[in-house]
């Protein structure tokens, strides 16, 4: 191990698809290395925060302000008076949300 260069060395126990494992280039563990290790609900690796695995490591729920599959809308806010519900399903005539039904003239 290389002092100031290398975060960590396990010799031949680095590894890059190990959980919580000195990585082969020496770097410690962490979000976005690809593979999922303590304190990561999953990790796959990209920058795409709106796939299954947002860029944080968190898994996507609804009220983060992705809308994900299963998901009608998420405006990320628990507000049920606006178009989005803080179920993330879209507001409609006859969902008893008075606010956003005065909006539409129904109810
Ligand atoms: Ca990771
Ligand atoms: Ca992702
Ligand atoms: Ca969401």
């Amino acid at each position: 191990m290389q002092a100031g260069v290398e975060q960590c060395d396990n010799d031949g126990l680095n590894s890059d698809g190990q959980a919580d494992a000195c990585r082969t280039d020496c770097s410690l563990p962490s979000c976005g290395d690809g593979v999922t290790d303590s304190g990561e609900a999953c990790d796959d690796g990209n920058l795409d925060n709106s796939d299954a695995c947002r860029t944080d490591c968190s898994l996507p729920s609804c009220g983060d302000g992705v809308t994900d599959s299963g998901e009608a809308c998420d405006d990320g806010n628990a507000d049920d008076s606006d178009a989005c519900l803080s179920t993330c399903v879209l507001a409609s005539c006859g969902d008893g949300r008075p606010a956003w039904s005065s909006a539409i003239a129904m109810d």
